[in-house]
């Protein structure tokens, strides 16, 4: 379902000007790099986006955000429907990606099972989680992405389990393309969306995506943040081909998570075990390097 733009859109234009999202909103950078990297393959997309902060900005109809159609669904459903779409699609030989754009309360909890089930078909989709680590537009619920000592709504003396390996999970599926992704390396970014778009089946991308309401942040602060993730190892940049052969993208370069930590008021600095989250973020990274360099992408 597409309506009429009231403003001049560039191609490359996924989410328009006007959307309700905060200020500081990674959803909006990775929605604009995923336009920019489309309109440069001269690809374009449907969207399927569940319940989410991105279909509230979809906005009301007849008027949308958004430059493409789009297809709002239930959050158990948008695997199972963009597979749908995607199967129409091939059967008529029509041009164009399909695109699930989910939460990642979408994504890890609610919508777990027909993603596993797409992904154990191979559907020839493109599953983007734009991760906040939050039921952001709810009111800021844990949900099994938020990470451990994050105070949220559900939570308020700071969540005591750990953020679910989701990559793991999909890479255990096999599929023909992983790959974890931040706005703070749009040059990775644009890489990683170009990889997916020349590949075919099942392809999942995890995008780290800032959310200064629920982590209690500065809106200036977003991509900064995002950065020190990766820098630190507790966000690493790499992608998995057919769940087997892993590539490191951005090199960790060993710095300590604390600013982190320290820049968003989610945590709270005595319930956050910086000892312990150091040495998970360098086991991350080791196990990873260790993947890499026994099973590379080129080898
Ligand atoms: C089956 C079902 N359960 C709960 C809800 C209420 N609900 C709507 S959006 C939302 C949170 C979504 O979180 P996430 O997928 O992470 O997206 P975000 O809001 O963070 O963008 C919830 C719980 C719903 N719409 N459907
Ligand atoms: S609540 Fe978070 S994810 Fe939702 S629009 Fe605001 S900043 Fe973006
Ligand atoms: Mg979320």
């Amino acid at each position: 379902m597409t309506a009429t733009a009231t403003v001049h859109q560039s191609e490359e234009c996924l989410l328009r000007p006007g959307n309700t999202n905060c200020g500081g909103c990674g959803m909006s950078v990775g929605l604009t790099m995923l336009g920019r990297a489309l309109a440069e393959a001269g690809d374009t997309c449907t969207l399927v986006i569940p319940a989410c902060c991105g279909i509230v900005t979809a906005g009301a109809f007849p008027t949308t955000s958004y430059a493409v159609p789009t297809i709002a669904t239930t959050f158990a459903s948008s695997a199972a429907v963009a597979s749908g779409v995607a199967s129409i699609r091939d059967l008529n030989d029509e041009p164009g990606q399909v695109i699930c754009w989910a939460g990642d309360g979408g994504t890890y909890d609610i919508g777990l099972a027909t993603l596993s089930a797409a992904a154990e078909r191979n559907e020839n989709i493109i599953y983007i989680c734009y991760d906040n680590e939050i039921y952001g537009n709810t009111g800021g619920q844990r949900s099994s992405a938020t990470p451990v000592g994050a105070r949220t709504s559900t939570t308020p003396s700071g969540k005591t389990e750990n953020k679910k390996d989701i990559m793991s999970i999909m890479a255990a599926h096999r599929i023909p393309y992983a790959a974890t992704l931040s706005v703070a390396h749009p040059e990775d970014f644009a890489h990683k969306i170009s990889t997916a778009l020349a590949t075919h089946g099942m392809r999942f991308l995890l995008l780290h995506s800032p959310c200064p309401t629920g982590w209690k942040s500065e809106p200036g602060d977003s991509v900064d943040l995002v950065r020190l993730a990766v820098a630190s190892g507790l966000f690493p940049l790499y992608e998995v081909h057919d769940g087997a052969r892993y590539r490191i993208n951005v090199e960790s370069d060993g710095a300590d998570p604390a600013e982190y930590f320290h820049r968003q008021r989610r945590f709270a600095p005595e319930e956050i075990d910086l000892r312990m989250t150091r040495r998970a973020c360098a086991d991350r990274v080791q196990r990873l390097r260790a993947l890499a360099e026994r099973h590379p992408i080129d080898g």
